[in-house]
């Protein structure tokens, strides 16, 4: 028998955990102590189902750091290297929080619901207990909380059409990372959830923000009914899909020892804004020794050793790693050291066949720059 994961309260079910069960989830991880499916009917199957349909995937794990309070504002932005100042109500943000040495604690998504009062989205860590440290210690006048609060997107090219059936044409107007309150029509009365157009896929579709446990399960349900002609299935976050797209997985690419200058994600940080941020200094000195690439192998082989070399000398370790379905070839992200690396962008891998060599590349992949077309 296949080892199972104990399910208690400490590894938390959700209130769509029974249809997830019901729709044949195969695979699960733990993230913020909580279930999140990882694969139904195959990575590969699930990938071509979430690029050609409509999906709607339990991300309750994308727990809610809730910060209200007359110092919400300048909580979040202590937190954050990205300029806050400007952000307006009904805004969501990619955003990287770092520590004062500059090193990533967790990339959530954070909402502005009103003046004084942001969700945080978040990765897998516990952001709620450094908030509420920093709170403590800063004498802030916020509450910090999670609430219960369980996000279900629908991912994949037909989920708008999908989402306006269950919550009318409106839906259509929510521009990329905004987010609105739209009702629902629950088994108890109507309800208000937020509604987001997000979500961990490059496919296109939205997040709704479930705060009720009946009129939740009961949405699902209807996604359901109105979507068989959409062939709409349950589905997760994808792996090969998410390596395509170039969404990195905090714990797997980044993490407690990387900064987001070495993850790539400069575009969400402000280092000369004028605001209060912990980890500005640090990042605005920081000389980055490590940064993610894209790696591609064209080869048959398994890839057998996450270290890649340049002439024998560790030069970067595979964070996560597929087989492209839509490119017939191995992508990858790595983490490489800059002084092993220098400007080489040709690498040894380590496959079944013996060494092969790979290609190194910016993110996110640009699959025609690279001379790649879709195979299927
Ligand atoms: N949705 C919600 N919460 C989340 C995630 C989510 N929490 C955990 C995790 N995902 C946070 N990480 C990310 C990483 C990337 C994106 C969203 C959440 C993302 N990035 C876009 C991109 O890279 O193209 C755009 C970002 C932008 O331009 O602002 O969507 O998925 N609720």
């Amino acid at each position: 028998m296949h080892p199972q994961l104990s399910v208690s309260r400490r590894t938390r079910s959700t209130p769509f955990t029974s249809r997830v069960e019901a729709a044949g989830v195969k695979a699960y991880t733990v993230y913020n102590h909580m279930l999140l499916a990882t694969m139904f009917e195959s990575y590969e199957a699930d990938y071509w189902h979430l690029c050609e349909h409509v999906q709607v995937w339990d991300v309750s794990c994308e727990r809610q750091v809730e910060i209200q309070g007359s110092d919400a504002y300048r909580l979040v932005q202590l937190m954050t290297p990205r300029d806050l100042s400007k952000a307006k109500v009904g805004r969501c943000f990619y955003l990287p929080l770092c520590d004062t040495d500059g090193t990533m604690i967790n990339d959530p998504i954070a909402i502005k619901l009103a003046e004084d009062h942001w969700w945080l989205s978040i990765a897998d860590s516990d952001v709620m207990l450094w908030a509420k440290g920093l709170a403590t210690g800063m004498q802030l006048d916020v509450k910090v909380s999670e609430p219960d609060v369980w996000p279900v997107a629908v991912q994949g090219p037909k989920a708008e059409q999908l989402m306006s059936r269950v919550f009318g044409a409106q839906v259509a107007d929510i521009k990329f990372f905004q987010i609105c309150p739209l009702t629902y029509q629950g088994p108890n009365g109507p309800v208000s959830f937020q509604v987001a157009r997000s979500g961990w896929s490059k496919q296109g579709g939205f997040e709704i923000y479930v705060d009720d446990v009946a009129a939740g399960q009961h949405m699902w349900d209807e996604l359901f009914s109105q979507g068989a002609d959409l062939q709409v299935r349950a589905g997760c976050p994808n792996l090969f899909e998410r390596i395509e797209s170039g969404l990195f997985s905090l714990g797997n690419d980044m993490g407690y020892n990387t900064t987001p200058i070495e993850a790539g994600l400069t575009q969400y940080l402000d280092l000369s804004a004028d605001i209060d941020s912990l980890s500005l200094t640090a990042l605005r000195d920081q000389n980055p020794s490590k940064r993610l690439m894209g790696l591609l192998l064209d080869s048959p082989s398994n890839i057998t050793d996450n270290a890649i070399t340049i002439d024998g000398i560790v030069a970067g370790e595979i964070t996560s790693l597929c087989r492209s379905p839509r490119y017939g070839v191995y992508l990858a992200f790595v983490l490489c050291h800059l002084d092993v690396l220098g400007n080489n962008l040709a690498v040894e891998v380590s496959t079944s066949s013996g060494t092969n060599m790979g290609k190194l590349c910016e993110l996110p992949f640009d699959f025609a720059a690279l001379g790649l077309e879709p195979i299927k």
